[in-house]
């Protein structure tokens, strides 16, 4: 471990740039397996940058049922990543003392990779280094290769869920049948199921191929999916990939547009979606995170009232949702809102306190939770002889539609394949969907500052409580812009300070955005 460098377990593990970074991984590797001799269970360990550069790299932790680590956890890797060599073996007595863990229970790692170990050396010594931190403790390890992250995360979860045999085959074989099973009852009702081609920009990662190989098994007669950004040429996540697309608002580099046709962009571990299109003028509209939240909602809603189920729902946002989208949902819709902090722990966690959460960040990055009890009501109401022929059709449709849900985290895939079959069943074109509310124009911007941790917010991240002065004026400055909101906090992936600024039209909130970047300068 180098002398006077500090990591975080933040929002998404440790991230940082892959040279020097072993010791990490080493330490994360004895974490897993004590984690493991603790909950008696296999954890997953994931090395993924997610949606940053290619020479950035990143390693996490995955908990038994697929969940994030817990938040109790994370405290635990940080003080194991930041102790000298000399004190390793004492942090890890005082972590194996205080948590109780019985060393003599065997420990069982499931372990992937969304970058290819045979071409990139940083990442062969990166996945090295967990594997011998794990059998430091006598872990077993199964390598499971290349995976995106959901991949991962789904089949930890059926692996301690008792389906020993769990392979990545597995996963395309469940998705891919729920999908055509919810495709199969749709289209009975349609003389001429439409099925137009979507191109999927999978930010040269991992995704592409694990894309190909699910299109593959649902077959191209039933969805046909365009595969761009391969990893073939381009760089992992440059100028392309879901973060790219959304906070730049523009298509990936080199792609060719045409009005109307459905595009997405997954993000480099396939665990974000967003999709965009053009309208008549050649405008570029993007349907992020909040309008694939809002069509699932709706959809679920809507099928919940045509079975007469009830069952409460409730939508998850953070302060990066659209103004326009949290208007839509609660005023037009009438459908519960909570709002959490920034990172997909606090939004599952608020989601699992509904029957049905339905959570997404603005950036693509979301799913749907449902307990098995309200499953297993909807199961019954497809089937209940009280019910009339129209409730019993809506409930089998929303037990197909949930199947087809990567419920342990969010997973493009999954959530392409929901927006897919909505759309189908709706009879909509991208045009519909997108207009289902318009977006207040918005901006982001990141500010470099010497300490991004002396800013300290609260309300869910849309109130600066720390340094003082900082909240009057950029309310002061949100008071000059018509619809105008905007918020700043501290990046937990990057040294940075994030601003987001939303107003009436699109250089109000450019203008709004600098203003309060100078503000926090
Ligand atoms: P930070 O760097 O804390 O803003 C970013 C995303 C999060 C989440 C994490 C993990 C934005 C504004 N922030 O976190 O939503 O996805 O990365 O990857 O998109
Ligand atoms: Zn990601």
């Amino acid at each position: 471990k180098p002398d006077n460098v500090r990591v975080s377990y933040g929002t998404a593990g440790f991230r940082g740039n892959a040279s020097g970074m072993e010791y990490v991984f080493f330490r994360m590797g004895m974490l897993a397996a004590l984690r493991s001799k603790l909950k008696e269970a296999a954890i997953g360990v994931m090395v993924t940058a997610s949606h940053n550069p290619e020479h950035d790299n990143g390693v996490k932790l995955i908990d038994p049922q697929g969940e994030m680590l817990a938040q109790s956890w994370e405290s635990l890797a940080t003080a194991l990543a930041n102790v000298t060599n000399d004190q390793l073996i004492e942090q890890l007595k005082q972590i194996i003392d205080s948590q109780k863990i019985p060393l003599s229970n065997t420990s069982f790692i499931k372990f992937a990779s969304v970058v290819g170990r045979a071409n990139w050396p940083s990442s062969l010594s990166l996945s090295r280094a967990v594997l011998d931190g794990a059998s430091a403790f006598g872990a077993t390890c199964h390598d499971h290769g290349l995976l995106t992250t959901p991949q991962l995360h789904y089949i930890l979860a059926c692996y301690n869920g008792g389906d020993i045999k769990v392979d990545e085959e597995h996963y395309y074989q469940n998705y891919a049948s729920a999908f055509k099973a919810l495709l199969n009852v749709v289209s009975l009702c349609k003389l001429n199921p439409v099925t137009s081609p979507v191109t999927v920009d999978c930010a040269n990662g991992v995704g592409a191929a694990k894309l190909t190989k699910l299109a593959e098994r649902i077959g191209a007669n039933i969805i046909d999916i365009v595969v761009y950004n391969d990893g073939q040429s381009g760089k992992l996540n440059e100028n392309c990939g879901a973060d790219y697309v959304k906070v730049q608002q523009r298509a990936p580099a080199g792609l060719n547009m045409e009005p109307f046709h459905r595009y997405a962009s997954f993000d480099g571990d396939a665990d974000r979606l967003i999709y965009y299109t053009l309208d008549s003028d050649c405008n570029f509209i993007l349907l992020d995170g909040d309008k694939i939240a809002a069509l699932f909602a709706t959809y679920i809603r809507d099928n919940l009232k045509k079975a007469s189920i009830n069952l409460r729902l409730g939508i998850i946002q953070t302060a990066y949702a659209n103004g326009n989208s949290t208007n839509f949902l609660i005023n037009q819709q009438n459908i519960e809102i909570a709002c959490t902090p920034t990172g997909v722990k606090y939004l599952h966690e608020k989601a699992l306190t509904f029957d049905i959460g339905v959570y997404f960040e603005a950036n693509g990055h979301g799913t749907i939770t449902v307990n098995q009890e309200c499953k297993n009501k909807i199961s019954a109401a497809a089937f209940d002889p009280n019910k009339s022929a129209e409730e019993r059709f809506a409930a089998k449709k929303l037990k197909l539609f949930l199947d087809i849900i990567n419920q342990t985290v969010g997973d493009a895939m999954c959530d392409l394949l929901a927006v897919e079959a909505i759309l189908q069943d709706k009879n909509w074109s991208v045009k519909e969907w997108y207009r289902i509310y318009t977006e207040l124009p918005n901006r982001q911007a990141k500010v470099q500052v010497a300490d991004r941790r002396i800013i300290e917010t609260g309300d869910a991240e849309r109130k600066v409580i720390l340094p003082s002065m900082l909240q009057p004026a950029i309310d002061e400055l949100v008071r000059k812009y018509p619809s105008g909101r905007s918020f700043v906090r501290p990046s937990g992936t990057e040294d940075v300070v994030r601003v987001y600024a939303e107003a009436n039209t699109q250089e109000n909130a450019d203008d709004l955005a600098q203003q309060v970047s100078l503000a926090v300068y």
